[in-house]
């Protein structure tokens, strides 16, 4: 509850990158008909494991809105129409999310976002997400727009190279980061989730990962 409070006191635009820039609680209007979506959501399509193409099971569940959903099996990364546990189209990305993601891509400089895939990151404490690049997507002149829901978490938002020192970024319940242009393909992921309670998520921490995939 604390950090919430907090939010107002920062600024509404913070730069990471040229391309990449955080928007502290942007998202915080948008909860109240955001949370009960996404827990309706959840409760119908339930998260899972991922297997990487290595052969592990990924620490976070994962979930999918949108004409396409991202998946992971031992053939690779990609996306795909349907959820590979049910074999059912994934549920069609809902107004108010589309809104919110062009809202918070339009200010952060990328005009006429229209998403076609939201990933649902669930994360537990002690599960993390790598250094990684979004590149299973057609077209890079679209930003990716990603939203935190519940547990803070340190966001790592590195450049162009693996190897690139990232910069770490503490995220809080409603917070946006968007990065496209220069930036579309920097490495970035998600420290190891500290154990903790949010009011609304509980144990949890909640990403939306909005992208334009096909
Ligand atoms: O959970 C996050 O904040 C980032 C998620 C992410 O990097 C991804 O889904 O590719």
């Amino acid at each position: 509850m604390t950090t919430d409070l907090f939010t107002e006191q920062r600024p509404d635009v913070i730069q990471l990158a040229a391309g990449a820039c955080w928007l502290p609680g942007f998202a915080l209007p948008a909860m109240d008909t955001l949370w009960p979506y996404l827990q309706q959501h959840l409760a119908s399509n339930p998260p899972q494991r991922m297997m990487t193409p290595m052969g592990y099971f990924m620490s976070v569940q994962t979930s999918s809105l949108g004409s396409l959903g991202w998946v992971s099996d031992a053939q690779g990364y990609g996306y795909s129409a349907t959820n590979p546990v049910t074999g059912e189209p994934w549920a069609p990305l809902p107004d108010m999310i589309l809104q919110l993601a062009a809202a918070a891509a339009n200010k952060a400089g990328y005009a006429d976002f229209v998403p076609d895939s939201c990933l649902v990151n669930v994360y537990a404490p002690g599960s993390k997400m790598g250094l990684h690049q979004d590149k299973d997507e057609q077209d890079f002149s679209q930003p990716i727009v990603s939203v935190s829901l519940g547990l803070p978490a340190t966001f790592l938002f590195g450049g162009k190279t693996r190897s690139d020192k990232p910069v770490k970024i503490p995220l809080q319940h409603g917070d946006v980061v968007v990065w496209g242009g220069p930036s579309r393909r920097f490495y970035h992921g998600v420290n190891t989730i500290k154990p903790g309670m949010h009011p609304l998520t509980g144990n949890r921490r909640i990403n939306l990962t909005l992208r334009r995939a096909g």
